[in-house]
């Protein structure tokens, strides 16, 4: 364990999942360390003072702090099914969902704490970017075509929340499409990998192998 890098990671965190991702499909394996937001480990904070997750600590001790560049690391290392092939991580759309949708998304999902307007105001302002989602994944399987890149992968964790906050809402608004899209991934076995629960990790203790390796057969 002492060799691979370590990654620090929060399950639910959809910055974390794009990475998780990004990383299983690799088949890099790291060392998983599960944080809590709430209560962030001193070795996570000493290694990126800004403390959001996912951060990647390389065995030489580098440090890499920000999604976009994890997936990045992952991908140039080894991308078997050609995600960065597909489209670059500078991509538009990858901008507008870090940028403004994830903007509406947390006044959406946080509607108690933003209490100015009601929910249903923040997620007419996030759906913008749905439509526009729709609208994309009506002629094409992906987001940047017909084969999966990062694009679909960066995004589908935070279209899952934004589904997720009112299901009921979300299986009859009209995103055929999109829905269809980020059901297609959320079954997928890569998103069962990356979804697997791990104890959260105290300081001291070894990691977990990320991925872990296949069962024996
Ligand atoms: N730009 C960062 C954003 C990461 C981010 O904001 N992660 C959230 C969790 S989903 C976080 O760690 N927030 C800090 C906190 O809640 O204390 C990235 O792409 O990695």
């Amino acid at each position: 364990m002492a060799e691979l890098p370590i990654l620090y990671s929060f399950r639910r965190c959809p910055y974390a999942m794009r990475a998780r991702m990004a990383i299983a499909s690799a088949d890099t394996p790291v060392s998983l360390r599960e944080v809590l937001l709430k209560d962030k480990p001193p070795e996570l904070l000493a290694a990126s003072p800004k403390a959001t997750v996912p951060v990647l600590v390389l065995p030489d001790g580098n440090v890499i702090e920000e999604s976009l560049d994890v997936m990045q690391w992952a991908l140039k290392a080894n991308d078997p099914q050609g995600w960065l092939k597909g489209a670059k991580l500078d991509s538009d759309w990858i901008q507008a969902c870090d940028g403004e949708f994830k903007h509406w998304l947390d006044r959406y999902k946080y509607a108690d704490r933003y209490l100015e307007h009601p929910a249903s105001a923040y997620r007419e302002n996030a759906e913008t970017f749905v439509i526009q989602l729709e609208g994309a994944l009506s002629g094409a399987s992906g987001l940047a075509g017909d084969t999966t890149s990062v694009v679909d992968v960066a995004l589908f964790p935070f279209i899952r929340q934004f589904a997720g906050v009112d299901p009921a809402w979300w299986q009859e608004a009209p995103y055929p499409c999109t829905r269809s899209w980020l059901e297609g991934w959320l079954s997928s076995a890569l998103f069962s990998t990356i979804m697997a629960k791990y104890p959260r990790w105290e300081s001291g203790q070894p990691g977990q192998r990320f991925p872990s390796e296949a069962p024996a057969t």
